[in-house]
């Protein structure tokens, strides 16, 4: 049965509804980022760009990176964008538009998707401008209510003590990232697991003129622990797309690694000075490794 045009939408020239890319656009490689300013600052880096598209917080530049073809999108803010963001890639690569039918299995293109993004730290021994790759998403937002993820022993164990801890009325959903692009693109950086937030202030504990339900948000994240044969399970960053990325990237069959510059420290009150410079060495040392 074709994909209704309700169900996957196109905009008149082809392209798909909120990325505006043609299947033609993208690449193999992408590179993502929340703030659509970051785009630039990884294609500059390219040999030669050979395709920009802007729609709303979408942004993308297609280029080559020492050769090789890699495109970068900007997905703006919260896993609802991720949800826009990997279904229409996914959709791009993984369905015909023109019978508008999923590909055959043994057709299928498995994406390397590798985000860029900012994040606060939540235990003492994470330095600011650190560089941590995330080995488990555990997501606090609403997501994964709406898609059946299948979650490991581990997984929903953590979840589940999580979900004690806060004291809430959901298990917030954990999923462990893709090994092999983890170690590869991760190599030599903190390895931790990421807390995403459906929110920047109260849901990361944050208080400007709002009180929390809880007020020791903050304090239940950073001393979170969970022991198991695999070792002490403990959460060591947070910020607002990662879980999301994994949980999706799991269901649809693509190798997905999230990099987090660390720019804030919750557990000693610092923010870093040198933000933007921990960002591009990110950006520089991503590019030569993907
Ligand atoms: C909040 O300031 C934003 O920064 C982090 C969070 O995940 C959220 O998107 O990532 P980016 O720097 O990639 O946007
Ligand atoms: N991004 C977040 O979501 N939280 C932080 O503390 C820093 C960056």
């Amino acid at each position: 049965m074709p994909i209704l045009d309700s169900e996957l939408i196109l905009n008149r020239d082809g392209s798909v509804y909120h990325l505006n890319l043609l299947p033609d656009h993208i690449s193999e490689t992408i590179i993502t980022v929340g703030d659509p300013d970051r785009v630039a600052l990884v294609s500059q880096h390219f040999d030669s760009i050979e395709t920009q598209v802007n729609k709303r917080e979408f942004v993308t530049h297609v280029g080559y990176y020492k050769g090789k073809r890699i495109a970068v999108i900007s997905t703006g803010i919260g896993t609802d964008n991720i949800d826009i963001v990997l279904n229409e890639l996914d959709a791009l690569v993984n369905i015909d538009f023109v019978t508008r039918e999923p590909r055959p299995l043994e057709e299928r293109i498995t994406l390397r998707i590798i985000r860029v993004g900012t994040s606060g730290a939540l235990q003492p021994d994470i330095p600011l401008g650190a560089h941590l790759v995330t080995e488990h998403g555990v997501g606090l937002d609403a997501l994964m209510q709406f898609y059946p993820l299948v979650e490991t022993g581990l997984e929903v164990e953590v979840g589940a003590g999580i979900q004690k801890a806060l004291q809430l009325d959901y298990r917030p959903y954990c999923v462990r990232g893709h090994d092999l692009i983890r170690e590869q693109i991760g190599a030599g950086m903190l390895t931790g697991n990421t807390l995403t937030c459906p929110g920047f202030y109260g849901p990361q504990g944050r208080v400007l003129r709002l009180d929390l339900r809880q007020p020791d948000l903050i304090k239940q994240f950073q001393n979170f622990r969970y022991e198991s044969a695999e070792g002490e399970f403990r959460l060591t960053n947070f910020e607002m797309e990662t879980a999301g990325y994994y949980a999706l990237g799991r269901m649809l069959g693509h190798e997905i690694v999230s990099l987090n510059a660390i720019v804030a420290n919750r557990a000693t009150g610092e923010f870093a000075t040198n933000a933007e410079q921990t960002m591009s060495d990110l950006i520089a040392k991503t590019l030569d490794r993907c």
